[in-house]
């Protein structure tokens, strides 16, 4: 079996920040294995896992066929040298590696803090494992505190965003204000076209029924919660230490 060494990638002058989210990379990395189908991520984080992954392709002769989460995770692979495919080409996912905004005890998450979590959330479902690249600012006891981005057809949007609003009414998550986010002064389009409106919440007592109610709503494309779905989450260090949980 040919094995590989993320660590000969070892970038200088990083922040303390970039330093963390670098070492959890560099460590999911390790469970990229010859010839896998995997999933990119998207974010700051992701971004260093797709680097780690190019000198490996580049340096170290690794070959996998990689679905990115986002377009601009696909045009950064490319430039890294990865083989780009699409979920229709491979049909399925060995492993997906991608960040979040939020994790709690359970793995229970929070994403699409950066617009992707539809495809991010197909790519995910559509592995045989996903492994979470995150550091300690997005452990959480409860989910909640970072806003939940839920993706909506431009169509009626904003009767979609009532029906959203009022369905929140009977549910324990604390605060309950919606903003439909911003790209400038223009609304932000996902790639797919649509909308997302940001639910600024408090605690999330039980995200799966959220998650289930949410998509439930005419208009409603997909959640930013993501319920079962995460196998393991990597935690990196400012020190460039990292843990597996
Ligand atoms: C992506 O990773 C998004 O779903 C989530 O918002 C983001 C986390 O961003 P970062 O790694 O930049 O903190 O998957």
């Amino acid at each position: 079996m040919t094995t590989f060494n993320p660590a000969e990638f070892a970038p200088t002058g990083l922040t303390p920040v970039e330093m963390a989210k670098f070492a959890s990379a560099r460590r999911a990395s390790y469970f990229v294995e010859q010839g896998m189908r995997l999933g990119l991520g998207t974010g700051s984080t992701a971004f260093w896992l797709v680097r780690v992954l190019g000198h490996m392709v580049r340096e170290q002769g690794l070959q996998i066929r990689a679905v990115p989460t986002s377009e601009r995770t696909a045009e950064q692979a490319r430039a890294e040298g990865i083989d780009v495919v699409t979920l229709q080409d491979v049909g399925w996912l060995d492993l997906t590696i991608d960040g979040a905004d939020e994790f709690d005890p359970a793995l229970n998450l929070i994403k699409g803090g950066g617009g992707a979590h539809l495809r991010e959330k197909i790519v995910a479902t559509a592995s045989d494992r996903m492994i979470v690249i995150s550091d300690a600012s997005k452990q959480v006891d409860t989910l909640g505190a970072f806003p939940l981005p839920v993706e909506i057809v431009p169509f009626g949007w904003q009767a979609t965003r009532h029906l959203i609003e009022e369905s929140l009414l009977g549910v324990d998550v604390g605060a309950r204000k919606s903003t439909l986010r911003m790209n400038g002064t223009q609304p932000y389009t996902t790639d797919e076209g649509n909308l997302i409106i940001d639910l600024h919440l408090s605690r999330i007592a039980n995200a799966r029924q959220l998650s289930l109610m949410l998509n439930q709503i005419a208009g409603v494309v997909e959640n930013g919660l993501f319920v079962d779905i995460c196998d393991t989450v990597v935690i990196g260090h400012p020190d460039g230490s990292d843990e597996v949980i």
